[in-house]
């Protein structure tokens, strides 16, 4: 029997223990959309977590869609990732980085010269995003052409390579969340005709390709992949979740991933949204990796998931933000900081680097 403190080589990477980081927006990048030194010092804090996944980061100017939020497309990112993942390796631990395009959520004023976002629908989601401005209703976005979907891999593809150089243990791709791949995945926002709009083959095909590219590039052993079946946050659910999902995972399972991080029930919301059951067992079933779950864990909850083989590594989000030592904590049985929630997105140390460790 495994608990949640012991060991586990996941891919080409080993981990202390199955307490993971999950990724967390924050918008404190510094000008160029650059990791500065108080993230440097944020992920150091965090460093005796298993793995931490650092924060979505945009894989091309035309991926953002907040501000502040880093890149690592450019040199001057690659740097200051570098100092991230130094200084995470030189405290013991180990990191991977989320490869981010944000698809239709995003506003014309974050974007390369005033351009609309681009998805796999003309049609606007309905949502906010932050910008300069503040809170405001995300730009109506155009339809990629099929002729434009290789560049768009390309960009996974050196992405990755460029989190590689940058000192990172791997990447997780971000098909999570209702951003760009999900919205390709999803019929209830995909509305192409042609390779990449239909059926589930054809809208899981951009997922599947970028998987292809990334693993080409970095090695499966150290890739990936984070998904939400059941959220709805910018766009309504698939209208057969069990049978998209079903049919990804099954795609997945032979290209030998790290591991597979699944989000239950609504992200950062109820694990268990009322009418719509979810059979995350049977995913968990179909793929050979390692099986990370996320979403409101108690320590409770994630003792006895990985105890009784449900999982093997557990995600923990906002705890993690308030509680830079929570493998301890969870260790210990010791309370949680409490999270400043006001501070969560953008400004600087305040709730970010400030939330004390427990005295030795
Ligand atoms: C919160 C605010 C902005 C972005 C996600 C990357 O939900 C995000 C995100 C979360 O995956």
């Amino acid at each position: 029997m495994s608990t949640l403190f012991d060991p586990i080589q996941i891919g080409d990477i080993a981990l202390a223990n199955r307490i993971i980081m999950a990724p967390l927006t924050r918008n404190r990048a510094v000008e160029g959309k650059v990791a500065g030194p108080l993230t440097v010092e944020y992920y150091r804090q965090r460093a005796s977590a298993g793995l931490i996944i650092a924060e979505a980061s945009q894989i091309s100017p035309m991926a953002q869609g907040y501000l502040d939020t880093p890149g690592i497309y450019s040199p001057e990112q690659i740097a200051g990732w570098r100092q991230v993942t130094d200084a995470v390796h030189a405290a013991g631990g180990k990191i991977v980085l989320q490869l981010w395009h944000v698809g239709r959520i995003s506003h014309t004023s974050l974007l390369p010269d005033g351009a609309a976002p681009v998805s796999s629908t003309a049609n606007t989601a309905n949502a906010m995003t932050f910008t300069a401005e503040g809170f405001v209703p995300v730009s109506t976005p155009r339809a990629l052409r099929d002729d434009e979907i290789p560049g768009l891999i390309e960009d996974y593809r050196r992405a990755a390579r460029n989190a590689i150089a940058a000192g990172f243990d791997g990447v997780e791709v971000h098909a999570a969340n209702t951003y760009l791949i999900e919205q390709f995945l999803r019929d209830s926002v995909n509305d192409r005709s042609g390779p990449y709009g239909g059926s589930i083959a054809n809208r899981a095909r951009l997922l599947l390709e970028v998987m292809q590219a990334v693993t080409e590039e970095i090695g499966a052993g150290r890739t990936g992949v984070r998904l939400s079946p059941m959220t709805t946050f910018t766009a309504p659910l698939d209208s057969n979740p069990q049978a998209l999902y079903g049919y990804i995972v099954e795609k997945l399972a032979p290209l030998g991933l790290a591991y597979l991080h699944v989000i239950e029930g609504e992200t950062g919301g109820t694990r268990t949204p009322e009418g719509k059951e979810f059979d995350y067992a049977a995913l968990h079933r179909a793929f050979p990796g390692a099986w990370m779950l996320n979403n409101g864990y108690s320590r409770e909850l994630a003792l006895d998931t990985v105890a009784n083989g449900k999982a093997d590594l557990i995600a923990f989000g906002r705890p993690f933000i308030s509680t830079p030592d929570l493998v301890r904590r969870l260790r210990e049985d010791k309370p949680l900081n409490e999270l400043r929630a006001d501070k969560l997105y953008g400004g600087g140390a305040e709730g970010y680097t400030d939330y004390p460790a427990l005295a030795d």
